[in-house]
């Protein structure tokens, strides 16, 4: 306990340092405050040297470049701010974008910021159900999206959505409300505390839950964003995580423009190709990708790599999942850089443990807990997570596996989830917040991935809460009970199989099993389940609940004896 305390108490001023150092290069608004749009736009469209540059690049379809300048950017999304007046959206009222990375919605983005209004991003490929859901859980009362997404997965439940007042159509209707809209409107002054970004994310059990940040996140994009990522003003940015999630937002939008940097973004969907060819044409400088994307590269093989020009690129990062030590040797022998990993999670709001771009990497660690973190790994309970006896957990030092823990008291963490204290509450224990994700640390320090504690789901570097599919597969006619894991796939780490019971009387054919899969892919889209196997029953615990870790240790021919220790299929 002595040392723990000493350890505690020793870290303490030094992570202070290190976010102070952070919080003194950014801005601040006129007269005080701090508002996230203002440090990544206002700042840079006010300085003269800086105004006309460009801050955004993006790739529309036909593969032509669009540009914004920081000036540009500034004064559009002041114009959206002051649409949403109009609309009636007061400080605090959630605003989401259903939007791929478009001009418009880094404009509405940053207007949402501006308006003091909370940004609730939606993944533009989830189909309607996770839409609802999200909607509701938030309490969104605006949206902003196009016509074309409209249609397809607002309008079947718009109707259910009595809270959303309005949605604004990206197109001529919002130009013409743009043009009109009042261009000095003034940033709406918010504190480091109040709210600004709605994550949603997902649980093994329950909805889904929706992770709030404040304005003060920013100094942890900021300081993360340049120590570890190295990002720097003169880089040509390209994070390739979708603005969906909370990756493609902290990351692809905040970090990027608050350092002053040009942000590529491609709006096309991923293809081996192409992906080289915007590396390339676009002189990209800094990387932000994920395992998947890089595994999907490598099984092409060298040579598309090696028809492209990649002399630019100075650092390939990565996060999301596991990256394997396999991929970052690829990396380095044909794009000749390694890949630095770095993990962290909605929650946390920012890079936790890292590789950081001027350090040798280490192919299958993680790395170190970035400057101003203090980590921990925790003794497990039999049912994997962190054991918490009378209040306490047991702190395990030197070499260990175990739950990860970081000690609260970073500016990204996340402030609750959104209407549900109770779920914020079971995420701290004894002074730790705890992450859910179990990971080996070396003797020397170094945290290496092992699996996640309890059932979530990355496919493809995209969370998926298993209660979530089960919940909407079991609202089928025919559907009496479902169960959903991940299982192992080379490419995307793992993907969402369902086993299905039928209700009494409903014949197991394999039309059934292919409208199941059809009304999956309807209702939930991108989260739906790739496979669906109909089975006599489920495996239950004690009080009734589907054991979804025994159904992964059957379908991984695992021996189903001791499940505490069960690794994740990626
Ligand atoms: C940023 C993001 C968080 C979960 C996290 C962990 C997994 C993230 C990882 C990683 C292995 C890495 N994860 N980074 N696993 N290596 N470098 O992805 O947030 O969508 O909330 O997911 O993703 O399991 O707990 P989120």
């Amino acid at each position: 306990m002595a040392s723990d305390t000493l350890t505690a108490a020793s870290a303490r001023p030094h992570a202070e340092n290190v976010w102070a150092a952070a919080r003194r290069d950014l801005d601040g608004l006129p007269g005080g405050g701090l508002n996230i749009a203002h440090e990544a736009v206002d700042r840079h469209a006010a300085d003269p040297l800086q105004r006309g540059r460009t801050a955004l690049r993006i790739l529309d379809r036909t593969g032509t470049a669009h540009e914004l300048t920081y000036g540009e950017l500034a004064r559009r999304s002041t114009r959206f701010a002051s649409v949403l007046d109009r609309l009636g959206v007061w400080r605090g009222d959630r605003v989401a974008t259903l939007l791929g990375p478009d001009p418009d919605l880094y404009v509405a983005a940053l207007g949402i910021l501006k308006a003091g209004a909370v940004l609730a991003p939606l993944f533009n490929a989830f189909g309607p159900e996770p839409v609802r859901t999200r909607i509701e859980l938030g309490g969104v009362s605006v949206l902003v999206t196009t016509p074309e997404l409209y249609r397809r997965t607002v309008e079947p439940i718009r109707e259910e959505l009595p809270g959303l007042r309005h949605v604004l159509l990206v197109g001529p209707l919002l130009d013409g409300l743009l043009d009109a809209a009042d261009p000095d409107r003034p940033i709406t002054r918010t504190a480091p505390d109040d709210a600004a970004l709605l994550h949603f994310t997902s649980g093994t059990t329950g909805a889904p839950k929706a992770a709030l940040h404040g304005h003060g996140a920013v100094v942890a994009h900021l300081a993360t964003a340049r120590s570890l990522l190295g990002l720097r003003p003169d880089d040509v940015y390209w994070c390739t995580a979708d603005p969906g999630w909370v990756t493609g937002v902290s990351y692809g939008i905040v970090a990027p423009l608050v350092v002053g940097a040009t942000v590529v973004a491609d709006t096309r969907p991923f293809d081996v190709r192409r992906w080289y060819r915007v590396l390339d044409e676009q002189r990209v400088t800094l990387w932000y990708t994920a395992p998947t994307a890089l595994r999907m590269l490598m099984a092409r093989g060298a040579e598309e790599a090696h028809r492209h020009d990649l002399s630019a690129l100075r650092t390939i990062a990565s996060v999301g999942e596991p990256l394997n030590g396999a991929v970052v040797e690829w990396a380095l022998q044909t794009l000749g850089l390694p890949v630095h990993d770095t993990w962290w999670q909605t929650e946390t709001g920012a890079i936790m443990l890292a590789t950081a771009a001027d350090e040798e990497v280490r192919p299958g660690a993680i790395g170190r807990p970035v400057p101003g973190i203090e980590a921990a790994v925790l003794a497990q309970g039999p049912d994997g997570r962190a054991r918490v006896e009378n209040g306490h957990v047991t702190v395990i030092h030197g070499s260990a596996q175990g739950e990860l823990a970081l000690r609260p008291g970073w500016p990204s963490l996340f402030h609750g989830y959104f209407g549900d204290p109770d779920r914020t509450v079971a995420c701290f224990a004894d002074g730790w917040y705890l992450t859910g994700d179990v990971v080996r640390r070396d003797r020397d320090g170094w945290y290496r991935f092992v699996a996640r504690a309890d059932d979530v789901i990355k496919t493809a570097g995209h969370l998926v809460g298993p209660f979530e599919v089960e919940s909407c597969l079991m609202r089928h006619p025919a559907v009496a009970e479902a169960g959903v894991i991940g299982v192992p796939d080379p490419a995307a780490g793992a993907l969402v199989k369902a086993f299905v019971v039928l209700r009494a009387g409903v014949e197991p054919t394999e039309e059934l099993q292919a409208e199941l899969l059809g009304y999956g892919r309807r209702e939930l889209g991108a989260v739906a389940p790739r496979a669906i196997a109909l089975v006599p029953d489920l495996p239950h615990t004690r009080s009734g609940k589907v054991m979804r870790r025994l159904l992964r240790a059957r379908e991984l021919g695992l021996p189903e004896g001791d499940l505490s220790t069960l690794e994740n299929p990626s």
